[in-house]
């Protein structure tokens, strides 16, 4: 009857919006993970925090009516690829790559695609790093292979693109040209000041080693 179906639906889409919801705490154990065994190695943190969500429905409609792609679940699970998104924001560029191969090298994971924002910056002046990876999901009854999208940017990347962010979604996508240009200057600066930061950072890298070779040198003597 109609309310045994229903039933069955709520149930299918609860189901479903789990999966992704999974797929995030898995990642989010492996980055964990990372995170500690670098720190034990290298004492600081690669990753300053890190944050997931799983896309509302509304929002998935709108990507679906945008794609102009069916709405069953089948086709919302292979051309949303972003229902499960999670952003990892780290202190330096070179850390992003870092973790990024940590994660391809998985072998649990699957890369489907790799977006290099930080090589070839949008046009806007967006520089990030977005990964599409495949997870896979045990349950009860099933293994399912879940898209996860990741985005990995430094503290300035991360900066600029809410910012930018709210600047969209206030002019809803009609920014006047002088906030435009304003925001470009500004993504050029964040983009000089991770260069800095990370000059400095491997500066002092080099002290530390330097440090650390000396008193050993002079523990032998
Ligand atoms: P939200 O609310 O953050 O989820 P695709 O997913 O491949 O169909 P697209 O746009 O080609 O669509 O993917 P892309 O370029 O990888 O961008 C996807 C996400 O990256 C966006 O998600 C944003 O989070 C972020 N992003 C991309 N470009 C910009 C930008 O110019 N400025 C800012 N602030 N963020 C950007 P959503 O779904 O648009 O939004």
């Amino acid at each position: 009857n109609q309310l045994e179906q229903l039933r069955t639906l709520k149930n299918n889409l609860t189901r479903f919006m789990m999966m992704y919801k999974f797929a995030l705490e898995e990642l989010e154990t492996k980055i964990r993970i990372l995170n500690d065994e670098f720190h034990s190695l290298h004492e600081y943190n690669p990753i300053e925090h890190t944050k997931s969500r799983v896309k509302s429905p509304e929002s998935i409609l709108r990507k679906l009516s945008r794609k102009g792609v069916g709405d069953s679940l089948s086709s919302i699970k292979e051309n949303i690829r972003d229902i499960a998104g999670l952003r990892i924001t780290c202190s330096f560029t070179e850390d992003i790559y870092w973790i990024s191969s940590m994660l391809q090298s998985q072998e649990d994971i699957t890369v489907v695609e790799v977006k290099d924002y930080i090589q070839n910056p949008k046009p806007n002046g967006y520089r990030s790093l977005h990964l599409i990876l495949q997870v896979p999901v045990f349950m009860s009854d099933r293994q399912e292979l879940v898209y996860v999208e990741v985005q990995i940017r430094t503290i300035a990347m991360d900066f600029w693109a809410s910012l930018e962010h709210k600047i969209f979604y206030k002019y809803e996508g009609d920014v006047p040209k002088r906030l435009l240009d304003e925001l470009t200057d500004a993504a050029s600066s964040a983009m000089a000041l991770d260069m800095k930061m990370e000059k400095l950072h491997k500066e002092i890298e080099t002290i530390k080693l330097t440090d650390v070779t000396h008193n050993t040198t002079a523990l032998e003597k």
